[in-house]
Order: C-alpha cells, then sequence, then structure tokens
C-alpha cells in the first residue's frame, strides 16, 4: 500500500461502512500498474448529509448554457431566490450587441416571475404569460428562454403549452426548458436539457454562412473573464470565421446557423458535447477536442485545427502566430516560473478545468496532485470509449436522450465539411482527437489523486496529507483553504481577473498564481490556538 492509498484509508476511515464504500469508488489514485484507468463512479447521486460543492439542474441549464446568449431574454420561472442568485454572477462577459432590430443590448437580460403562495397554490401559468407580454413591449427580444425552477415541475405549470401561446401570439421563438432543480443529480442534467432544446429547435433554422473560407464554431467555451475574446484574437489572426461561441459572447442569430461551419471545436466537453455529437449524427459536423487552457496546449490545439483543412497556407500562418506568440510570453512567463516551480496544488471544479488547467500549471512549474470534478461523468475521466458501458440509473433516466438521424438536405458527410477526401479524413482521424476525448487519467501522473463530488471533510484531510502550496475552487470552498492557512484562486470565475485562456491568459494567470503564492498573509494570521498554546483555555469574548 502507498503512502497516498493510506491517507485515503484514513480519510474514509471516520464514515459509516456504506458511506465509506460509496465513497472510495469516486476516488482513483494513479497507479503505475494500471495501464488504462480504472473504473470510478460519477454522475451518481450525492449521499443526502454530506455537503458537497454541486448546484442543481437549473443551475446547469439557465446559469451555465443558455442565460448568457446575449440577444435573449432569459425567464426564470419560479421563487426570487432562484432568478436573483443565478443573475450576473458568472462571468460570461459579452460585448453590447448593437444589431439587434429595436434595442440595443448592453447585458444578458433576465427576469423572474418571482413566484408566491397563491401561485404555488393556483398555478403560475397566467403569472408567466403575461411576463412575456411586458418582456416583449419593453425588451424586443429576438428569442426569450423560458427556464424551470423546482416548484414549477411539483406543481405541474405547463410552460411548454404557455411558451407555445407566446410564439403566435408575438411570432418570435419561445424556448421552454423543463430543468427544474432536482432533475438528475447535479447541474449536468441542466446541461443536458439546454443542450437538446437549442439542438432540437434552433440549429438548423439559419440560412447564413459567415464569410470566410474556413467557418468554425467553439462549443463549450463561455468567455468567462473574456477567455473566448483571446481565443477568437488567436483564431481570427490565423484566417478562421469564428462563427459562434456557444454560449460565451454569444447571440442566437449565430447559434440558429451553427450547422453552416466546418467544424465545431469542443473546449468544455462535459457541458456541451450532446451538441457536438446530434450535430454530427445530423449533418456530419466533426467535432474537434481542443485545450486552450495552457501554452503548449494551446499550441498543439491550433496545430491540430490546421491540420482538418489540408490549407497549406493554413498551417503555415498557424505556425507563424504559435512562434511569434509564444515569444512574445516566454520572458514573462519564465519570469513567473522561478516563483512556481516545484509548487503543488488541488484543484475542484466543475466537470472540465481540473484537467485542462493541469497543462498550464505545467508550464509555470507547477502540478496538481489532486484533481476533483463536483460533476463530470464517467467519460470525462476515463475517456468517451466507456460511454456504451455506462449505466443508466433513475436519475439519468429523466434526462430526455434526443435521438436524431441525418437530416434529409443538409447532411453531408466530415469529410466533405472539411474539403477533403474520405481517404484523407481516414487518416486524419488516426492522428488527432476528432469526435474523441481521452478524459483527464492519462494526463494525471503517478500517485496523483483523481475524485469525483469531493467534500469539505475530504478537503481537509487531503490537505494534511499534500500539504498544498494552492487550492483552486469556487466560492463555498474558498474560505475552507483560508481557513486551513492555504493561498486560494476561483477557477470558475478568476477572483475578478482573466482571461486565462491562451497567451495573454496565460501571463494572467502565472502572475495572479504568483501573487497568490508570494503573499506574506499567510504568514501573518496567528491562529488563536497556537497564541495560547491551548485551544481550551481561549476567551473568545
Ligand atoms: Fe464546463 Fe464551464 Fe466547467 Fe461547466 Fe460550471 Fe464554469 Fe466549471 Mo463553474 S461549463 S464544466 S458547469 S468549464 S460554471 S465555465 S467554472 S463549474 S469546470
Amino acid at each position: 500500500m502507498t503512502d497516498t492509498e493510506r491517507t485515503i484509508d484514513e480519510m474514509l476511515a471516520p464514515y459509516q461502512d456504506t458511506v465509506k464504500k460509496n465513497r472510495k469508488k469516486h476516488l482513483v489514485v494513479k497507479n503505475e500498474a494500471a495501464e488504462c484507468c480504472p473504473q470510478i463512479e460519477a454522475n451518481t447521486r450525492t449521499i443526502p448529509g454530506i455537503i458537497s460543492q454541486r448546484g442543481c439542474a437549473y443551475a446547469g441549464c439557465k446559469g451555465v448554457v443558455v442565460g448568457p446568449i446575449k440577444d435573449m431574454v432569459t425567464i426564470t420561472h419560479g421563487p426570487v431566490g432562484c432568478g436573483y442568485y443565478s443573475w450576473g454572477t458568472r462571468r460570461n462577459k459579452a460585448r453590447a450587441d448593437e444589431t439587434t432590430p429595436k434595442d440595443k443590448i448592453y447585458s444578458q437580460l433576465c427576469f423572474t416571475t418571482d413566484m408566491q403562495e397563491p401561485d404555488i397554490v393556483f398555478g403560475g401559468e397566467k403569472k408567466l404569460a403575461k411576463m412575456i407580454d411586458e418582456v416583449v413591449a419593453v425588451f424586443h427580444p429576438r428569442a426569450i428562454n423560458i427556464c424551470a425552477t423546482c416548484p414549477v415541475g411539483l406543481i405541474g405549470d405547463d410552460i411548454g403549452a404557455v411558451a407555445k401561446a407566446a410564439e403566435e401570439r408575438h411570432g418570435i421563438q419561445v424556448l421552454s426548458y423543463n430543468c427544474e432543480g432536482y432533475k438528475g443529480v447535479s447541474q449536468s442534467a441542466g446541461h443536458h436539457i439546454a443542450n437538446n432544446n437549442i439542438m432540437e429547435k434552433v440549429i438548423g433554422t439559419g440560412t447564413v454562412r459567415k464569410p470566410g473560407k474556413h467557418v468554425i464554431n467553439i462549443l463549450g467555451e463561455y468567455n468567462i473573464g473574456g477567455d473566448g475574446w483571446e481565443l477568437e484574437r488567436i483564431l481570427t489572426e490565423i484566417g478562421y470565421t469564428v462563427n459562434c461561441v456557444l454560449t460565451g459572447d454569444s447571440s442566437y442569430v449565430n447559434i440558429r446557423n451553427l450547422h453552416l461551419a466546418d467544424i465545431n471545436l469542443v473546449q468544455c466537453h462535459r457541458s456541451i458535447n450532446y451538441i457536438a455529437e446530434m450535430m454530427e449524427t445530423k449533418y456530419g459536423t466533426p467535432w474537434l477536442k481542443v485545450n486552450f487552457i495552457g501554452i503548449e496546449a494551446t499550441n498543439q490545439s491550433l496545430r491540430h485545427l490546421a491540420k482538418c483543412f489540408g490549407d497549406p497556407e493554413l498551417e503555415k500562418k498557424t505556425g507563424l502566430v504559435i512562434e511569434r506568440e509564444t515569444a512574445r510570453v516566454a520572458a514573462a512567463l519564465e519570469h513567473y516560473r522561478k516563483f512556481c516551480t516545484g509548487k503543488i496544488a488541488f484543484a475542484f471544479v466543475g466537470g472540465s478545468r481540473s484537467h485542462h488547467y493541469q497543462f498550464l500549471l505545467r508550464d509555470i512549474g507547477m502540478e496538481i496532485v489532486v484533481a476533483g470534478y463536483e460533476f463530470a461523468h464517467r467519460d470525462d475521466y476515463e475517456g468517451r470509449q466507456v460511454i456504451p458501458t455506462i449505466k443508466t440509473d433513475a436519475d439519468s433516466k429523466n434526462i430526455p436522450e434526443l435521438h436524431l438521424s441525418p437530416d434529409g438536405k443538409l447532411y453531408r458527410e466530415a469529410h466533405e465539411h472539411l474539403g477533403m477526401s474520405k481517404e484523407q479524413f481516414d487518416a486524419l482521424r488516426k492522428e488527432i482527437p476528432i469526435s474523441y476525448y481521452e478524459g483527464m487519467y492519462p494526463s494525471m501522473k503517478v500517485g496523483e489523486v483523481m475524485i469525483d463530488d469531493c467534500n469539505h471533510h475530504e478537503i481537509e484531510e487531503l490537505v494534511a496529507r499534500f500539504k498544498p502550496d494552492l487550492i483552486f475552487s469556487g466560492v463555498r470552498d474558498k474560505y475552507i483553504a483560508h481557513k486551513l492557512g492555504i493561498a486560494s484562486k476561483q477557477l470558475h470565475s478568476y477572483d475578478y481577473s482573466g482571461p486565462y485562456a491562451g497567451y495573454t491568459g496565460a501571463i494572467n494567470f502565472a502572475r495572479d498564481v504568483t501573487n497568490a503564492l508570494m503573499t506574506p498573509a499567510w504568514n501573518l494570521i496567528i491562529p488563536p490556538w497556537e497564541k495560547t498554546g491551548n485551544a481550551g483555555s481561549e476567551n473568545h469574548a
């Protein structure tokens, strides 16, 4: 038994037997002997009573996928808290949209029906219909999203019928999402529900392909702290036309034209792989897994993308941009690397960043030794090849699966989308990750830990064993780290900083990490028990 395996046994020791058995399955310590990733349990219900870091289906649908679309108004049908706490709290930035037909848009607009007790007793459909009318009259959105919260499903409000009637009254699309918070086991269910609706109702309804030789979409990039803008800067310079970033700084008008692009890049696999896969089935659009977090990772993703078009000019320009940008940031990174080398970190984030940031941290000499996803699925840890073997349970059966078939008019083979022969495409598939994600495991080093749906107790125990220099997390666990006397950075919101993607992002990140590591704050704080030497005798009055 290794030291780490012993630590994990000790960490699980205080649990009851059933809890211990359950939690053990959510952990993998990378082991030299294992050729491929051992099976990890993921996307299953958190044990009641354990406070983990997860959110709800509504958060995944409204907060993550549909809320950021800037020319749609999103209505939260529910009590005020769900709408209030999901408005403006995720840093998915958007530029002003001055192309809207009547009113210019300066911010993503979200409203709530503020359900009260009478609405719960007598139903909230009329209130919702009235709100849609007001929203149309005042804001003239291109389209509307209605997101359900828990009580809507419990009392049986038919938001689909309200949406349909409103579409007829106003002549714009009104989409309803049955993303009641209790659906599934986490926000992951909400991603899926949002993906389904956008796929079924919006993608494919447009007819305008943006001008340009190589038109691409970036899926699963939410422009947190401006990440998406950094990617657009790089990709546009190389010669691509970015049709749409889904859904960071995205517009309904561009989402309608998603199917007219040549390829989908997938940054966050967890939240958007459904659309990538469904578009492949329906339109034949190929997708490529990319990671633009880290210099080497960005360079590799750009090289892979360039290969997809068999265009020597594009490959040449890609090489030049990579060379220039890598050189531009080299000195700054070298400076920060002096402070960061040899330091270790934990990362507890949703469903993709704990993997993506491993590359950027290695660029500055650091290592993530414990990597946790809140709500990822087995494929995000083990790779997509395990998807056919994943057992569906009662919770996942709650989420509808769309079974699509190729579109009679719009379907084209993947190689046709990329303007190459079938043979060329088959050769390409062997070389780069087209329609494939290998998951986090191959990036972990021996002795490092992958942990699913981690909780407060486990974080404390892992800290005691590994003594990390920095903990990357969200706002809820940031202060656990601080109370343990360890620097912490939010990897969801970037603590008001960013972008962290691409080249410019790498410098911002290295600077912020260096500041966090070098602050003398942790040595200036003396906990009361160390002052007195006796925890029991401290007088807190
Ligand atoms: Fe994808 Fe995200 Fe993430 Fe995610 Fe999220 Fe997020 Fe995240 Mo917070 S879509 S899975 S549901 S990369 S909001 S932008 S940071 S938990 S790791």
